[in-house]
């Protein structure tokens, strides 16, 4: 039976990102579709975001929090590292995939879907997010080519909330070719997309 319930789309990362640390953690949840818009859904998150993880009666939004959450309720193994250096650094990526990378990596999934779907090309939106797009992947480069995950040698909640975001970049032009530039977080993403709790939990498929 599930223990907590994640309410999200399918095809969003920071969903994602939720699920991936609840299958890694060995906590049982359902999937409940989020419908931001619905009359009453500013009870479950009052900026109309997702995901949002309930646990019974408790309500938790916001995926860090979420992301504490579920590391802290329940036994299985540590999210996040246990010495206050390891945590600050966990905590430096996760702020730093919500203010710059989400921003970077989802604008330009969402400038290459409407492109896909009919809308006009904006191709000054996205020349402007090569060059970001570019110094962030040379940040993770660093990071993973010197130790297989992006903080100490364990999966943290940094990866859990890399790992989508990274993942959907790579189905546009752009995110490619950052990728093919960075052969280490090439090989960390192909490492984290094998990772049971990434696999399991792919809305495209693979568990
Ligand atoms: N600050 C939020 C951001 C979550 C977020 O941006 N969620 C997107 C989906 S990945 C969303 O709710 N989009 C629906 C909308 O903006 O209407 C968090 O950390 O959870």
């Amino acid at each position: 039976m599930a223990e907590i319930i994640i309410h999200t789309v399918s095809m969003s990362p920071y969903g994602w990102t939720a699920r991936i640390l609840a299958a890694e953690k060995g906590v049982a949840f359902d999937t409940v579709h989020a419908d931001v818009a619905s009359p009453g859904y500013e009870h479950l998150h009052p900026f109309r975001k997702m995901p949002v993880l309930t646990h019974g009666e408790i309500v938790v939004y916001e995926s860090l929090a979420i992301a504490h959450y579920i590391d802290r309720a329940f036994d299985g193994p540590a999210l996040q590292p246990s010495d206050v250096l390891g945590q600050a650094e966990a905590l430096t990526w996760v702020s730093v995939v919500n203010a710059y990378m989400f921003p970077t990596m989802n604008g330009l999934v969402k400038q290459r879907f409407a492109m896909a779907t009919g809308g006009e090309a904006n191709e000054a939106a996205l020349a402007e997010l090569r060059e970001p797009l570019a110094g962030q992947l040379a940040l993770i480069e660093a990071a993973v080519s010197v130790r297989p995950f992006l903080v100490g040698h364990a999966f943290t909640i940094a990866d859990a909330f890399l790992m989508p975001q990274l993942h959907y970049a790579t189905f546009t032009p752009e995110g490619l070719d950052a990728l093919a530039a960075a052969p280490a977080t090439e090989a960390w993403l192909e490492q984290m997309r094998a990772r049971p709790c990434v696999a399991a939990t792919n809305p495209l498929g693979g568990g």
